[in-house]
């Protein structure tokens, strides 16, 4: 899989590629990462980016044909890439479900937006989609973009080692991970759960199971509302008892 990244901060995605598994996987040649300065694509004597706003207004927008000259660039050098992907606040928020259509595309363009964000005719001329990664103002495009880049590219076959803790990821359930414990056994009398070290895998896997819904419904509610492929038979039994105990603790409490 391809992916072609454009900022005015290199080094920033970079530095994201020199570690960690997206990293490796693109030093193996599993994913081609091509990283693009902006300013390569300037006209100007100053090599501008940005410009004040038409209608006033605080702040820089940048100028939009930098963004388009990078995209026609990488058409004819790397290929018509099946998405053009800007991020922002305004985007469509991104999800694990997003992650995995985009897993299957073959050529991603990633344009990372610095100041108050790009011109809008960069939108309406070249970006087929606009995702934001979450509530939150960042202050530039390469964060989201790299987050992209490792949810994305950690589920194209052959990035991460072990296929099955890729498959096993909670969120392709909605359900919250279980919690996870390693030696040593004993950290100053706060011992691990006995039943993890029973050997009994049977055992294991009800209570790994039963935690994780109990973490899910207190913590993220709203994930057991959600469509999808849903709790299996054991879960949403679990699901019922949590439910059935709280429900009798506010009795006997009086609330
Ligand atoms: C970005 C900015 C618009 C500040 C400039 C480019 C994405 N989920 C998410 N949070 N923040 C971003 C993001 C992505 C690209 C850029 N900025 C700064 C842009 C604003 O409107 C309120 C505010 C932020």
């Amino acid at each position: 899989m391809k992916f072609d990244v454009v900022t005015i901060f290199p080094s920033m995605v970079e530095s994201f590629l020199a570690d960690g598994v997206v990293g490796r996987a693109t030093e193996r040649g599993v994913l081609d990462v091509a990283v693009h300065d902006l300013r390569r694509f300037t006209t100007d004597r100053h090599r501008s980016v940005d410009d004040v706003p038409y209608g006033g207004g605080p702040g820089m927008v940048m100028k939009p044909e930098p963004f388009l000259h990078a995209v026609r660039d990488i058409k004819r050098k790397r290929g018509v890439p099946d998405a053009v992907v800007l991020t922002s606040p305004q985007g469509t928020p991104l999800t694990h479900a997003t992650a995995l259509r985009m897993s299957r595309l073959g050529h991603i363009v990633l344009l990372c937006g610095r100041y108050e964000g790009v011109d809008e005719r960069v939108r309406t001329r070249v970006v087929s989609e606009e995702i934001s990664i979450g509530d939150y103002v960042l202050s530039g495009g390469e964060l989201p973009s790299m987050v992209i880049l490792d949810t994305v590219g950690r589920l194209v076959p052959g990035v991460v080692g072990d296929a099955a803790s890729v498959r096993d990821d909670s969120f392709d359930r909605k359900l919250l991970d279980y919690p996870h414990y390693t030696r040593p056994a004993d950290v100053d009398g706060d011992t691990v759960p006995k039943v993890l070290l029973s050997g009994n895998h049977a055992e294991i896997r009800r209570w790994r199971k039963h935690e994780a819904v109990k973490r899910t419904l207190e913590r993220r509610p709203d994930l057991l509302t959600q469509d999808g492929p849903g709790l299996d038979e054991e879960e949403r039994t679990f699901l019922q008892q949590l439910r059935d105990a709280e429900t009798e603790r506010r009795a006997r409490v009086g609330a």
